[in-house]
C-alpha cells in the first residue's frame, strides 16, 4: 500500500510527543486497527541566499496577522509560500505497524544516569540485545542484501567482512545540507554494539572513518571533511553495527547526539587502544536510559 494511502487511513489516538524546541509532533494512531506512529517535524528554511536576493519578499510571505506592536518592534504570525518540492511544510515519518518498543520509546518518560558494569553487561544486557537482533534489524538486512534504499546509497563496499554502505538517515529529508544526516551501517554482523569492539578492530576502524570523511564531502557540495560529527549511540535502538554521521552545526534531533548517549567514533578508536584485548566488554559505561526502555524493568533499574 502506498505511503500517502496508509496515512489517510490513520486513526488518532493520543500524543506520544510535541516538542515546541524541535518542532517536532509524534502522535499514536491504528491505521487497519494496528498501531502506528506519524511524526511531522517542521522543516528548516531551504531558501537560497540566490534566491532571497532574487524574490521579493511579499512572495515568499503570503500573509501576516499583528500580534502587537511597540515603538520600533513588531511581532505576528504569518502564511509562507508552500510547495511540496521547493518549500515542503513537515517532513513526515510514519511507522507502521509499530511495535510496543517504538511505542514507548517515543512516549513520554523519567530519564536516568546509569553505571553500566562489565557483570550487568553479560547479565542483563547481552541476553536482550540477542533477542532484540531478529525481527527488528530487518530494514538493515534489507538494505546490506535486498536492495533496499539502493539508489540512496552514496558507497557501498561489499566485502563482508569489512565492508560497509553510507546512505542518507531516515531522519533526514534528505535535501538541507545543515542538517545533513547520514548512516553508515556495516556489512559484518558480529558486532551488535559498542560493547563487541575491541583492539583488533582499531585498523578496521581507522579505514572506515577515513572513507567517512573521504567520500562523503564527494556527494554533497559545501561539506568538508571536518564538517561531520561522526559517532554512535549506546544504547541503541538496533543492535547492528552502524553509525551516524550529522552535519557539525546540525544541534541534533532530541538526545540523539547528548553525551550519555552519543561517542565520538575517534574517541572509541582512542580508547580501544588502552583497553586491551576485551576491549569495551572491560569497561563501566555510563549512559541516560528511559525508563520505558525494556533494560530499565529487566534489570537496570536496581542497578545504582
Ligand atoms: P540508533 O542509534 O540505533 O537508534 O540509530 P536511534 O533511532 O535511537 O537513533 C539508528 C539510525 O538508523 C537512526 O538514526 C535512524 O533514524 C536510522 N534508521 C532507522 N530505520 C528504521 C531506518 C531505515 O529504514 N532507513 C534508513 N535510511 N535509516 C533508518
Amino acid at each position: 500500500v502506498e505511503f500517502k494511502e496508509l496515512v489517510r487511513s490513520f486513526n488518532y489516538k493520543r500524543i506520544l510527543k510535541s516538542d515546541p524546541q524541535l518542532k517536532i509532533l509524534v502522535i499514536l494512531g491504528t491505521i487497519n486497527d494496528k498501531n502506528a506512529i506519524i511524526s511531522l517535524e517542521k522543516t528548516h528554511f531551504q531558501f537560497t541566499e540566490d534566491e532571497l536576493s532574487l524574490t521579493l519578499i511579499k512572495d515568499l510571505i503570503l500573509d501576516i496577522s499583528q500580534i502587537e506592536e511597540n515603538d520600533i518592534y513588531y511581532w505576528g504570525v504569518d502564511l509562507l509560500k508552500q510547495d511540496l518540492t521547493r518549500f515542503p511544510s513537515s517532513k513526515i515519518n510514519l511507522i507502521y505497524p509499530a511495535t510496543d518498543v517504538h511505542i514507548k520509546k517515543y512516549d513520554q518518560q523519567e530519564f536516568h544516569m546509569i553505571t553500566e558494569t562489565p557483570q550487568m553487561y553479560t547479565e542483563i544486557v547481552e541476553p536482550y540485545i540477542n533477542k532484540m537482533k531478529g525481527d527488528r534489524i530487518k530494514w538493515v538486512k534489507n538494505i546490506l542484501f535486498d536492495n533496499k534504499e539502493a539508489e540512496k546509497i552514496i558507497y557501498r563496499d561489499d566485502d563482508l567482512e569489512k565492508g560497509f554502505v553510507i546512505l542518507p538517515d531516515m531522519k533526514w529529508d534528505a535535501k538541507t545540507l545543515d542538517s545533513l544526516y547520514l548512516v553508515c551501517i556495516v556489512m559484518r554482523q558480529d558486532i551488535s554494539s559498542l560493547r563487541d569492539l575491541n583492539e583488533s578492530h582499531i585498523p578496521w576502524l581507522q579505514s572506515l572513518l577515513q572513507k567517512l570523511r573521504s567520500e562523503i564531502p564527494k556527494h554533497y557540495v559545501g561539506i568538508k571533511p571536518d564538517n561531520l560529527r561522526i559517532f554512535i549511540h549506546y544504547q541503541p535502538s538496533y543492535y547492528h553495527f552502524h553509525i551516524h554521521i550529522v552535519n557539525v552545526k546540525h544541534p541534533g534531533l532530541g538526545d540523539g547526539i547528548s553525551v550519555g548517549k552519543a561517542i565520538l567514533l575517534e574517541e572509541i578508536i582512542e580508547n580501544l587502544k588502552y583497553l586491551g584485548k576485551n576491549g569495551y566488554k572491560n569497561r563501566n559505561i555510563t549512559y541516560a536510559i528511559g525508563e520505558n526502555h525494556d533494560l530499565w524493568e529487566m534489570g537496570l533499574k536496581d542497578a545504582n
